[in-house]
């Protein structure tokens, strides 16, 4: 049977992203949310917590792509990285093709998430269990407070600052990321999209300029994400996001990438008027 079955995820200001549905591969409440992984016509297998899209087998690549590469190509040898969130294991995927990476944490507050993706996206979490990984499944706020000194690159890929990840996007956290950093290291954080995350983007914005002496937004095109249009913000103590640019291991990270060259990273940072003016 042909069922004409539809998901939206809907939003209160009259936004949805609607998709249509083969089956629900899975679904369950789990300890903090609800998980579901649904086949969709069009994105393939979606994973959804707490009904809003996390990572779509066909555009998943531009996200974790972004995430990953910028800071990590922006590191003359990134050797311990620590991924907050991502429990999907797209980023941890991406981290993985760094020749320099010796160890990767992955601090995910929700072990459900991780064997859900495991067993139902092996395209985006087939390298969760390589070696290099260690799997902490705990929460990142606390987990955050008691490293210091110890990575040279640090990812946030969260959830949006509700539910399970509201303790990501503080003050308070940032400060331990910065104090969680090696000198010369480097954070990413999913900063949400300037079209209609407005309040939290400028949030974001001025809670990590009281932190890091170097914050520097960069975006990019997700066509899941609400309004299709997505932001990270790279933090440094004293990097300057194109100041410095590994081109050699880029020319290699180029050969596996499907969103992320050499033109993009530098582009990524042109940011359009509009969003200037909502960082000012
Ligand atoms: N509105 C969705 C924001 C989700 C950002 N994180 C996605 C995690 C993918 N690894």
């Amino acid at each position: 049977m042909n069922l004409d079955l539809w998901y939206t995820e809907k939003h209160d200001d009259g936004l949805g992203i609607s998709l249509k549905v083969k089956d629900v591969l899975y679904s369950e409440k789990s300890e903090f949310q609800q998980i579901d992984i649904l086949n969709t016509h069009f994105y393939g297998k979606v994973l959804y917590l707490d009904g809003l899209v996390m990572t779509t087998e066909k555009d998943e690549f531009i996200y974790h792509e972004m995430i990953s590469h910028i800071p990590l190509l922006s590191h003359p040898e990134p050797k311990q990285v620590l991924v907050i969130g991502g429990g999907d294991g797209g980023t941890i995927r991406e981290v993985l093709k760094h020749p320099s990476v010796e160890g990767v944490v992955l601090c995910e507050i929700d072990g459900k998430v991780i064997e859900a993706s495991k067993k139902y996206l092996p395209t985006i979490a087939g390298k969760l269990d390589d070696p290099k990984v260690d799997i902490q499944v705990r929460d990142g706020v606390a987990y955050i407070a008691a490293q210091k000194n110890c990575f040279d690159v640090i990812l946030i890929d969260s959830t949006d600052p509700l539910g399970p990840g509201e303790g990501l996007f503080t003050e308070e956290f940032y400060t331990n990321v910065k104090q969680a950093l090696k000198p010369n290291g480097i954070m990413a954080a999913q900063s949400e999209s300037p079209i209609c995350n407005k309040r939290e983007i400028q949030l974001i914005y001025k809670l990590l300029n009281k932190v890091f002496p170097n914050v520097h937004t960069y975006v990019a095109p997700i066509p899941t994400y609400p309004a299709g249009y997505w932001s990270w913000c790279f933090c440094s103590n004293d990097t300057k996001p194109l100041e410095f640019i590994n081109e050699e291991i880029q020319a290699e990270i180029e050969k596996e990438t499907k969103y992320y060259n050499k033109d993009i990273h530098k582009s990524a940072f042109a940011l359009p008027n509009f969003v200037k003016e909502l960082l000012e």
